[in-house]
């Protein structure tokens, strides 16, 4: 792989922080190239705290100057949306050609509206695109709500492969009683770590390594369909390390999405497991047989390794879940498992239609440009799928 190839973009002022640490958090070893991390915002603030100290690998851009004057866009998308189209070639020129763009941002501010025009931008010139992306926090208010309402569906209609995660949901297996503070930090914690080993697994080379081709593989396979997925990250030392990642992976309510398994649900998973030298055969076995029997039968699992002396004496597992493209959740029938108790497989039919039909009652609609965003894309676009 080359350096270029892989480029993670963060777009808004909280993307651009929880970026920058992991920036300077992820290279494990000084031989191989730093992160390539670009960071845009429209708020020549967050992008001073950005460069000061200066990471190696880490460049900011900043857009829409003529309309914002260098500030926030004031939590209004539409200004971040066009903000970016003001200074589309530009910030196509600071992006380049890289093989893979992992795209960050916050929804809930104006920034975040950039998402949508950045994502054709990649889709237009073949840069294959992962966009982690995250929903305001319960007590944010509802101007941020609404925002991030409108925002996440253009995401979803765009992006090759995109999660968006609650901050509330990285915060439920977290300690109780934290400040907001805390709680905005935690949640940065467990976003990165999701970003870390995707970034780690891609690049570095391990027994079995997943490569920024392999990715690539697995969204073009979707055509222009989105690909929802879940992730979590799990880690653990010692005797038992293996089997203590599986029971934290089994338990991990990040994947126990309105009632519905994300695991059992997954059509195809990446297994990354980051681990030192001392990794042994057996625990592979553990772990893989454990993590199996997570998953339908039908599921594709696919396995990436990271061997590095900084994580002797560890193992660090992450995993991400695609689910089917087009319906945001696994409708297949046969798939279907609901969380916990088994039920028949008519019954959590039954279960998994009604959630998602019933998800966008007593929510205002999302229409834009006339396309209605809270019907399934599959039905949208007119595609049939295979059930
Ligand atoms: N994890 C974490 N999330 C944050 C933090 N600050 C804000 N957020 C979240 O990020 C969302 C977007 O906020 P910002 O990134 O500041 O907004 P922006 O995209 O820069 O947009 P404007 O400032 O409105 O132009 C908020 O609604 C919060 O949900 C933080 O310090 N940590
Ligand atoms: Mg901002």
């Amino acid at each position: 792989m080359k350096a270029d190839d892989l480029l993670f973009i963060s777009l808004g002022g909280a993307a651009a922080g929880i970026a920058r640490r992991i920036a300077g958090n992820v290279r494990r070893d000084p031989s191989q190239p730093p992160m390539r991390l670009l960071v845009l915002d429209t708020d020549d603030a967050v992008l001073q705290t950005v460069t000061n100290p200066h990471i190696e690998g880490v460049s900011v851009t900043i857009f829409g100057t003529q309309r914002l004057d260098g500030k926030g866009t004031g939590g209004d998308h539409v200004f971040g949306m066009s903000a970016f189209r003001d200074d589309a070639q530009t910030l196509l020129q600071q992006i380049g050609s890289p093989r893979l763009a992992i795209v960050l941002t916050c929804c809930g501010g104006g920034t975040s509206g950039a998402c949508e025009p950045l994502l054709r931008l990649l889709n237009e010139r073949g840069i294959a695109n992962i966009v982690f992306a995250t929903e305001p926090l319960p007590f944010e208010g509802d101007d941020r709500k609404h925002c991030a309402s409108v925002v996440v569906p253009t995401i979803m209609a765009n992006a090759n492969a995109a999660t968006v995660v609650p901050l509330a949901t990285l915060l439920k297996d977290g300690p109780e009683g934290l400040t907001a503070a805390q709680s905005f930090e935690y949640a940065a914690d467990r976003l990165s770590a999701g970003v870390s080993l995707l970034w780690t697994l891609l690049v570095h080379p391990g027994y079995l390594q997943f490569d920024v081709e392999h990715l690539r593989q697995l969204l073009e396979r979707e055509g222009s369909l989105t690909l929802p997925f879940t992730f979590s990250d799990a880690s653990a030392v010692g005797e038992t390390r293996a089997a203590e990642v599986v029971t934290a992976i089994t338990d991990s309510s990040r994947f126990k999405l309105r009632g519905i398994n994300c695991l059992a649900n997954a059509r195809t998973a990446i297994v990354g497991v980051l681990a030192g030298e001392d990794l042994r055969l057996s625990e592979l076995n553990v772990l893989m047989n454990g993590l199996r029997g997570l998953f339908h039968k039908q599921t594709e699992i696919l396995l990436g390794t990271v061997n590095h002396a900084s994580f002797n004496g560890k193992l660090e597992v992450v995993v991400f879940a695609f689910t089917q493209s087009g319906t945001e959740m696994l409708s297949s029938e046969d798939a279907l498992q609901p969380v916990g108790r088994k039920r028949s497989s008519r019954q959590a039919r039954a279960k998994g239609l009604t959630a998602v039909k019933d998800r966008f009652d007593d929510v205002e609609r999302t229409i834009i440009d006339g396309v209605n965003y809270d019907e399934p894309t599959y039905l949208r676009r007119n595609i049939r799928l295979k059930r």
